[in-house]
């Protein structure tokens, strides 16, 4: 059994009132998790810590963030253990998009930190020095679907401009959060500057958005809670970002190459068990190619491997969509059951028959569900992915037409002939209902700063 403890001002700290972290493979307690309500001792920590911190140069704080890569790396297959353990991802999936894109984050923003340039506007007779200061306190919230690898995203860029940080892992996964203060502490980094309190979302979820010393909230997770989030921290003017839920589409047009679509659409359906906010759930197919596309996706998936979804109350809301999607007239081409195990397992679903604004098809589902539709021009197919309240991501299909129609989409993001392959400099977020703001890059280090400008009138 771990005892996962609070980091805060460099110590671990355990609490009485604490609750069970239950593994999704077998529904066995794993963990003993602390229920914090109040984030006061983590902010005067961080406000003590960050002054020094701040001070420290670019170059200095790249070296920590280096350091922090370093240490996770030499101990990646442990990362991969417990994340594993926590979310019941399969290993290979753990160790190659979790720890290792972890890691990355890390090492990442300390190579962007050192080469970024600094900006000034010349006028004719004077200087502009644009100056990015640290925020001061800021507080980062994130999910159970990418523990580790979502925080870190977040971490990496507050540290490197100069913040000092209160961060809330999701309360389902909290346990690769707390491998990652352990690292802190090994490396020596000055305490304060990271803190990591647990517990629920509504207690110290909310506390941290309501602390009038926490400048700002990077929040991913839903959009319901985005909403929650946001109207508590827009009336304080804190500074936000939100990278909330998704429906996105996969286009596979008429022009597609299968080799590559097949597998490529397979993946963004069912990578995680559909629990990833880039995950394709809607795949749209031109009709002249409908029946040999699905023939080997479904043929496929029978050998793809997935893991259960992240609890027993997940499990139930996946599977109300299901009931859902044969209520309003959708055929199972492929599983719709619960296996016979213990643990949160569904079978990789694929639902026809639906129309493309049904709620099974436009509602986040969040699993590993995806439905079909056939369409028969690329207007169509434009048309029915922008059907959505969400604008995520999206991917298309296409031998000669895919950057056209990408083009065309309501999405923040959208891949061709490809899905998920991440270059972490470009801008990382949604339009609509998924989300405000961007991170990646340049976009993280601006929203983690405060730019300020000095005007110098020349002699
Ligand atoms: O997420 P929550 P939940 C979607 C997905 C899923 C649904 C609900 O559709 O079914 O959201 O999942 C913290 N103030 N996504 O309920 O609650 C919470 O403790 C401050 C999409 O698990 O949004 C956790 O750390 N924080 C998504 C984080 O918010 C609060 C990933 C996210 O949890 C809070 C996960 C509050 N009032 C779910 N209430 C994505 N975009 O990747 C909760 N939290």
């Amino acid at each position: 059994m771990i005892q996962v403890e609070n980091y805060i001002g460099g110590k671990f700290v355990t609490l009485s009132d604490d609750f069970d972290d239950i593994s999704p493979l077998d529904f066995s307690i794993i963990a003993k998790v602390p229920r914090t309500k109040n984030v006061d001792g983590a902010v005067e920590a961080a406000k003590s810590a960050q002054p020094d911190w701040g001070a420290l140069s670019i170059e200095q704080r790249c070296d920590w963030l280096d350091k922090i890569a370093n240490e996770l790396e030499s101990q990646i297959e442990e990362i991969a253990r417990l994340e594993s353990m926590d979310t019941g991802k399969p290993h290979h999936v753990a160790l190659n998009v979790d720890a290792n894109r972890s890691v990355n984050n890390f090492r990442f923003f300390a190579d962007f930190g050192r080469k970024m340039e600094s900006q000034t506007f010349q006028m004719p007779d004077a200087t502009n020095y644009v100056v990015r200061k640290p925020i001061g306190v800021v507080g980062l919230i994130s999910p159970w679907n990418l523990p580790l690898y979502l925080l870190s995203w977040k971490i990496a860029p507050a540290l490197l401009m100069g913040n000092a940080i209160i961060a809330k892992p999701s309360e389902i996964t909290p346990l690769t959060a707390h491998f990652l203060a352990k690292v802190c502490s090994k490396i020596g980094l000055p305490e304060g500057v990271l803190n990591i309190v647990h517990g629920y979302g509504p207690e110290v979820g909310q506390a941290i958005v309501e602390h009038p010393e926490i400048r700002a909230i990077s929040f991913t997770g839903g959009t319901s809670t985005g909403k929650i989030v946001a109207a508590t921290a827009a009336p304080m003017f804190k500074k936000l970002s939100l990278e909330l839920g998704g429906k996105n589409a996969s286009l596979v047009l008429d022009d597609a190459d299968l080799d590559l679509a097949v597998p490529g659409v397979l993946r963004a359906s069912f990578l995680n068990s559909g629990q990833i906010c880039l995950c394709g759930s809607r795949v749209l197919v031109h009709s002249a190619i409908y029946y040999e596309f699905m023939d080997r996706y479904l043929e496929e998936l029978k050998s793809f491997e997935i893991g259960p979804v992240i609890s027993d109350e997940h499990r139930s809301k996946v599977l109300s969509y299901i009931e859902l999607a044969k209520q309003e007239g959708g055929t199972i081409l492929s599983g719709g059951s619960v296996p016979d195990k213990q643990g949160a397992w569904i079978e990789p679903t694929v639902i026809s028959g639906l129309s493309h604004e049904s709620r099974t098809a436009t509602e986040e589902i969040f699993g590993p569900v995806v439905t079909v539709h056939k369409f028969e021009s690329d207007e169509e197919a434009i048309k029915m992915a922008n059907c959505t309240q969400y604008g995520l991501a999206g991917s298309v299909w296409s031998k000669g037409r895919g950057r056209e129609v990408a083009e065309q989409i309501e999405s923040g993001m959208v891949w061709v002939n490809t899905w998920l392959h991440r270059d972490l400099r470009v801008p990382f977020g949604g339009v609509k209902d998924s989300g405000v703001g961007r991170e990646g890059g340049m976009w993280s280090l601006g929203f983690f700063s405060e730019a300020v400008n000095i005007c110098v009138m020349e002699d």
